[in-house]
């Protein structure tokens, strides 16, 4: 990363303010937001929980119906679904038809990471006037962390049953889990994001092979996690799920403190994910990693979810070594694989590009870990990416050149809540 000169592109990084509000408001469908128009047509879970954080920067009201919409959809069971299809569009596949739901909205079977008690508690900071509507969300978003410690525990390591789930879709982690998987008995069928973004920049076919034969296995059991649980072949514990979910619920027992409810069965699902948090410490590459439950083996794969161990509030400072050698290798940070693993692909998604919203959550755990410059540097080198190459789903990390989708709401979001100059004077 180049942390010589984080000022200079301050003027365009002005001009961005503007248009990063302008995407917000395109891309909301009237108290939900698409990540972007074409390629998402529906609402995605945690890009809504980054969305209700860029609105926050200029509509608290509007910010706070984003996670009540996303609650909307939740299941029975607890579990709020990674899409709900409010509309039904053509123009993404796998639609509702795929998924065949269960829950009170359209919506796919399974969840993804659980940012939205940590959003919610930094509304409530800088807005506290939402309180009341902050306060009803507190014990949907408990039922939903309850649903994860229920189902997807694996001694406080968070497993998922799809990669879809940690919103890292194709990243190399998945590769050896996904070698095991004969993908029988899916239907021929039509992606429709290659006619969107470049083939080059998506997933390989190999991949959405699999991706749809967990669908199915999903799709054919009802959605019953126990029976899932014996039957599908894919049961990965990964750091997203687990850091994410270990910060977001110290985030959600803080609220609860705030509003006076009770806080042990919070507090018993931190030092559960606590523990869970030290399994994924991968000795042999000295590296927080994902751990395949069915073969025991780590990926031995440094990601940028890797870095968020400072986010989960743990003192991982033996993260540091990869921390600077990666800066070493990446003149924008931070990279979703580690460049100098052989799978790593700069322009192909999640196994090489940069992810603004992922660089905000690890830069905030950086500062309060109490390594300030390099959370800075980081801030500072975003800020000069999104600038020179606008508000782009991912970038490529070395030379920060826009890939994937265009107009990316969650870009805009992160842009306006934590990269701009804007963001930085406050
Ligand atoms: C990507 O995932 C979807 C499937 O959920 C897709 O490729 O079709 C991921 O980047 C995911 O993290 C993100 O939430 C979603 C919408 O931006 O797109």
């Amino acid at each position: 990363m180049d942390l010589a000169c984080p000022h200079s592109s301050e003027g365009r990084s002005r001009e961005r303010d503007a248009e990063a509000r302008a995407i917000l408001r395109g891309n909301d469908r009237g108290g939900y937001t698409v990540p972007t128009h074409g390629l998402y047509p529906y609402q995605w879970n945690w890009d809504s929980a980054f969305a209700a954080l860029g609105f926050a920067e200029f509509d608290p009201d509007r910010a706070l119906a984003e996670l009540e919409t996303l609650l909307s959809g939740q299941w029975q069971n607890g579990m709020v679904p990674h899409i709900l299809f409010h509309e039904v569009s053509p123009g993404y596949f796998p639609g509702p038809d795929v998924w065949q739901s269960t829950g009170p909205l359209p919506s796919s079977g399974i969840s993804q990471p659980p940012v939205a008690a940590t959003v919610l508690r930094w509304l409530v900071d800088a807005h506290p006037a939402g309180g009341d509507r902050a306060r009803a969300m507190v014990p949907k978003l408990a039922a939903w962390h309850r649903w994860f410690m229920e189902r997807r525990s694996d001694g406080g390591a968070i497993f998922v049953t799809h990669p879809w789930e940690t919103g890292r879709d194709n990243c190399p982690d998945w590769d050896a889990p996904f070698a095991a998987i004969e993908p029988e008995g899916i239907e021929a069928y039509w992606r429709r994001d290659t006619t969107h973004v470049d083939e080059a920049e998506r997933p390989r076919r190999w991949d959405y092979d699999r991706y749809l034969h967990l669908v199915k296995l999903g799709a054919d059991s009802g959605w019953d996690e126990e029976h899932l649980s014996r039957v599908s072949p894919f049961r990965v514990a990964d750091p997203t799920m687990t850091f994410i979910l270990l910060r977001a619920t110290r985030d959600l027992a803080v609220l609860a403190r705030r509003f006076d409810m009770p806080t042990d069965e919070l507090d018993g699902w931190i030092a559960q994910l606590e523990a869970g948090a030290g399994r994924l410490w991968n000795p042999d590459i000295a590296a927080y990693d994902c751990l395949d439950l069915k073969s025991g083996a780590h990926s031995g794969v440094v990601s940028n979810a890797s870095f968020l161990c400072w986010y989960a509030g743990l003192g991982c400072d033996r993260m540091l070594p990869h921390w600077d050698r990666i800066a070493g290798l990446a003149r924008f940070g931070v990279p979703s694989t580690d460049p100098a693993h052989p799978a790593h692909e700069p322009r192909r998604y999640w196994r090489g590009p940069v992810w603004a919203m992922l660089n905000m959550l690890i830069a905030r755990g950086l500062e309060e870990a109490g390594h300030a410059d390099r959370a800075e540097a980081l801030a500072a080198n975003s800020r000069e990416m999104i600038a020179a190459g606008g508000f782009a789903e991912y970038f490529d990390p070395r030379d920060g050149s826009p890939a994937g989708g265009r107009n990316f709401t969650w870009t805009a979001a992160v842009w306006l809540a934590w990269a701009s100059e804007t963001a930085r004077g406050q």
